[in-house]
């Protein structure tokens, strides 16, 4: 049985440190941006000083657009790239499509476990809820001269007043989010519908949500049955996927979808998967 962080509530983090630092451990950096034609500020997360030097996809503007800062070990801006906006999307300047994906769900679902098994292939048993990814860039080979960079954001955090400004921040520019809920704790199920209403406030109408329902390789200690998944996935009317993070079990069929949904939106057609 998983026990709740001390509070039960901590904070939205958005960087890679995992003592769990103060949510406002943002940078605002300045940098020209030609389509803006002036100079924008831009928040970047803090990170550890063995994540540098980094790159950051920052996305403002109307339409919409984003440019990706690198950043080296002195925080200094090493360079900065336009991606332009097509279709509503952003795509770089060598054949790669920008994303940004955000990983929401309560305490204890899998947010961590997730990131780490599609950047590493790795599990781990143990719990440590001040342990969060932050941020985490993956790169996914479309075709031969194609491929999709994600940017995964692991969004912590209740609904709370105090951190709706952090969660607007962390929701804001995303192309695809990931609502994890854990099978052998139902209140994780509960807590889908207000995260679902946040990301369609925040992130808007053209963040695709897909929920996962994890750690089905508990079968014995099951609260929510099959039928309850999809009982959930009719009232939310947002696709699920039961998976086992730990097990590896439907991870490889979920991402396919992910990635062929966010493909989509780009070059439009459908996808085989
Ligand atoms: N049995 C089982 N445990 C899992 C699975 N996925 C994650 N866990 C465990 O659940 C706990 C919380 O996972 P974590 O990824 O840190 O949750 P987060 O708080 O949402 O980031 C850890 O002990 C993980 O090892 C799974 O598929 N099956
Ligand atoms: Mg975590």
């Amino acid at each position: 049985m998983l026990e709740a962080p001390p509070n039960n509530q901590p904070a939205v983090t958005t960087n890679f440190d995992s003592t769990n630092p103060a949510p406002e451990d943002f940078k605002t950096i300045s940098t020209d941006c030609k389509i803006c034609n002036k100079s924008i500020e831009c928040q970047v997360p803090i990170k550890k000083r063995e994540h540098y030097p980094f790159s950051f996809v920052f996305y403002h503007g109307r339409p919409v657009h984003a440019i990706i800062i690198y950043i080296d070990a002195n925080y200094a801006v090493r360079g900065s790239e336009i991606i332009k906006e097509i279709g509503g999307q952003v795509r770089g300047p060598s054949g790669v499509l920008a994303k940004k994906c955000v990983v929401a769900g309560d305490w204890g679902v899998g947010k961590t476990s997730l990131i780490q098994r599609i950047a590493y292939d790795q599990f781990q048993d143990s719990y440590d809820p001040s342990i969060t990814i932050g941020i985490q860039e993956c790169e996914f080979a479309l075709s031969e001269d194609l491929s999709m960079k994600i940017q995964f954001w692991e969004v912590t955090g209740q609904h709370s007043s105090a951190n709706i400004q952090l969660r607007k921040k962390s929701f804001a520019g995303a192309d695809l989010a990931l609502v994890l809920c854990d099978v052998t704790r139902q209140s994780t199920f509960d807590y889908l519908n207000e995260l679902v209403d946040d990301i369609n406030t925040f992130a808007g109408r053209q963040c695709a949500i897909f929920a996962i329902a994890n750690k089905i390789d508990q079968a014995d200690a099951r609260q929510v049955s099959p039928e309850g998944v999809l009982e959930y996935q009719r009232k939310l009317n947002v696709p699920f996927f039961e998976v086992s993070l730990k097990e590896r079990l439907n991870l490889d069929d979920s991402l396919a979808r992910w990635l062929c949904e966010l493909q989509k939106k780009d070059v439009g057609g459908s996808c085989s998967t």
